[in-house]
């Protein structure tokens, strides 16, 4: 049964006559040069993709010249059958690249995979094995490829207890009780799925840390990981409690400039080191959101970061410290708070430090405008943070595809450190000359059978892996490609299945947020309506974001309102102050504007709000119907699977649409437009 298990990996039979026999031929002579563990992984995936593709087992020859059509392995390995120049050009790939193509050599005529690492022989090869499946495989033209950014990273946030923050995909997949002694298959496959997008880093667990992780036990179980995940490239990180010295260490503090306090801190990086040699680092939340920091005792984000860095120096380990943060002693505006924090800081972290920053600046938001962190530091190394999983956006119910709002904030323009900078380029370290770069995603992977919940929502965890290695290919190759790994090659259906997905994020804006609206879902499980959610804590309520009066609606955050906009480079604050510059779909993240403000579309700011919001649901109606018109095109398990949780959806894109707009009615007291469908 078709039941998503496979991911994208489910090499369908190969149809097409030519690129068979070529493949064919391919697997019916395959040397490898050299022997290492990544190899092996790399001759069980040929293994089981021969198969599928074209029903056939690998021949691995002993003999390198013919029979043998096939060639793998390191440039180190090929020297003697590549040319000089060639060997040049392939260096000059990342230490993570590959090359692949024909190669002549006495005569003969070979296909190669080459890398600089083996590693970089296992990404050649799946990406081989993608171009099979997608059918753009050219058996005569040569591909080269390296990654944009050195840590490609998911977060988990999976606590002990397997539970998962923010999850809705069944459990997490880190069976603790059972580790270190029973081997679950599906951390393999996990493994696998991530080395083929070039993912080479994860961080097992919560970042609302649970500090036994760093006991012996649980390094011990840790380390079985690693060990399974080193062939495929993926090095292991772990969440670090910033008040471990004192719950696990018997210290009475955890102030990060006690001698005893570093201490512990250099014995556990030790220990750690000895079950992982290459451990990858820790990934550190502090003062955010209640978790133990470097604040309570009066020291800076750098003294914290930078004690727990030099633990990990002499390892070679990377210190992961979360620009997320936010209390109301720093500023009432909680958009500013990071900055205000991390700008005085810049210059200080050590050189092992990255300081991991959200998309924007509230908290992962069906659309944010980009985190003002990006651009306005010089000498910090920053990562992108992105969510994976769907915490604001119908999490496992609602198809909406993100690589869309992923690029656009990628695509944006800082105008700092120069004028061309884009959020893309500073992290790629392009524009930020920073050596050390990241993408994170905080990973919506379960236990569920098809791994995500919705299986569209594979898409997502594909998309952030590709977009990791490349921050410029589009949304919509990127789509292209995921869509023909997992349904096959059917051009009319794959059209209809992209079009639903390249539809889906400003679906879901328009119904949930559009406009620049933000952080109106309901109170902390955050699904679903609840514009009308108020008191407690100021920035966890609603009306804090959107502030609706019977005057207007919106969040004043230019220099009449909290000025957060100063907080971007001068290009950007100028025209964004200025509501008839700022593009509309963030004009209310930055204006409070009146309900009869005109729009460039002529339209009053309450009847475009009406129309979003109306749009949205029939987005999410089109989806559906589009979808439905597959039947019979796809299998009967993803057809109806998809289909049934595209109706909820069209329910939940109605419940937001009227939710909102009756609320909001209440303090507009307009009319609605009369080409809208009556709220009710
Ligand atoms: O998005 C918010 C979530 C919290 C999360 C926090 C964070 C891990 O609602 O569940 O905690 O962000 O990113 O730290």
């Amino acid at each position: 049964a078709k039941d998503g298990y496979e991911l994208w990996l489910d090499y369908q039979p190969i149809s097409n006559p030519q690129l068979r026999n070529e493949v064919s031929s391919l697997f019916s002579g395959v040397y490898f040069f050299g022997q290492n563990p990544t190899f092996d992984i790399v001759k069980k995936e040929l293994a089981i993709s021969g198969l599928k593709l074209v029903n056939q087992d690998p021949v691995f020859r002993t003999e390198r010249l013919n029979p043998t059509k096939l060639w793998l392995g390191t440039r180190e390995q090929l020297s003697q059958v590549l040319g000089l120049q060639q060997q040049v050009e392939i260096q000059k790939l990342d230490e993570d690249g590959y090359w692949r193509g024909p190669i002549d050599f006495q005569g003969n005529t070979y296909y190669a995979i080459i890398g600089n690492k083996p590693v970089g022989v296992l990404y050649g090869v799946f990406d081989w094995l993608k171009s099979i499946q997608t059918e753009t495989f050219n058996l005569k033209s040569e591909k080269s490829d390296y990654p944009k950014v050195k840590l490609r990273m998911l977060n988990h946030w999976d606590n002990l207890d397997r539970t998962v923050e923010r999850g809705y995909a069944g459990f997490s997949i880190w069976d603790w009780h059972k580790l270190p002694g029973y081997i679950d298959p599906r951390y393999i496959e996990y493994a696998r799925a991530n080395a083929s997008l070039g993912i080479n880093a994860v961080s097992l667990t919560n970042v609302n840390a649970n500090a036994r992780i760093l006991t012996t036990d649980f390094m011990k179980k840790a380390k079985v990981l690693a060990d399974l995940f080193r062939p495929y490239g993926i090095k292991v990180f772990l969440t670090a409690r910033f008040s471990a010295p004192m719950e696990i260490g018997g210290l009475k503090t955890a102030d990060p400039l006690d001698p005893e306090v570093i201490s512990f801190w250099k014995k556990k990086t030790d220990e750690m080191y000895s079950f992982i040699p290459d451990f990858g680092g820790f990934l550190v939340k502090a003062n955010s959101e209640g978790q133990p920091g470097p604040h309570e005792y009066k020291r800076t984000h750098a003294e914290g970061a930078n004690m727990l860095a030099d633990a990990l120096a002499p390892h070679g380990g990377i210190l992961i410290w979360r620009a997320f943060v936010y209390s109301h002693e720093i500023d009432e505006d909680r958009h500013k708070q990071a900055n205000l924090e991390f700008v005085p800081l810049d210059g200080k972290f050590r050189d092992n430090v990255i300081i991991q920053v959200k998309n924007g600046a509230i908290d992962f938001q069906p659309r944010e405008p980009f985190h003002p962190l990006f651009g306005a530091v010089k000498n910090t190394n920053l990562g992108m943070e992105f969510q994976i999983t769907q915490e604001y956006l119908g999490q496992a119910t609602q198809l909406v595809y993100l690589a869309p709002m992923w690029k656009e904030v990628l695509d944006t323009k800082t105008y700092s450190p120069s004028s061309n900078s884009t959020v893309a380029g500073i992290v790629d370290g392009s524009d930020s000359n920073q050596k050390l770069t990241l993408m994170a995603g905080v990973s919506n992977i379960g236990t569920d059978r098809n791994w995500t919940g919705h299986l569209m929502a594979q898409s997502n965890w594909f998309a952030f892996g590709r977009l990791a290695w490349d921050p410029y290919l589009s949304s919509e190759e990127i789509a292209s490609e995921w869509i023909k790994m997992t349904f096959g090659q059917k051009p009319d259906s794959n059209a209809k299945i992209k079009e639903i997905m390249l539809d889906s994020h400003e679906a879901a804006v328009n119904y949930m947020t559009p406009l620049g609206l933000h952080h109106i879902m309901g109170r902390s499980h955050h699904y679903g309506p609840g514009p009308w959610v108020e008191g407690g804590r100021a920035d966890w309520t609603s009306l804090y974001y959107h502030r609706a009066d019977s005057l207007g609606i919106g969040f004043d955050r230019t220099d009449s309102g909290s000025n957060a906009l100063a907080q971007y480079a001068p290009e950007i604050a100028n025209s964004w102050s200025d509501p008839t510059q700022i593009p509309e779909k963030y004009l209310l993240w930055f204006h409070h504007l009146p309900w009869d403000y005109r729009m460039k579309s002529g339209n009053t700011l309450w009847n475009e709000i009406a129309l979003h919001y109306d749009q949205g649901v029939k987005s999410a109606r089109k989806m559906k119907s589009t979808w439905d018109s597959l039947e019979g095109q796809i299998d009967p398990e993803r057809f109806s699977h998809i289909s049934q949780l595209l109706a909820i959806q069209v329910q939940e894109a109605e419940w937001w649409r009227n939710a909102c707009l009756l609320y909001f009615q209440t303090f507009s007291n307009r009319p609605f437009p009369s080409e809208i469908e009556k709220p009710e």
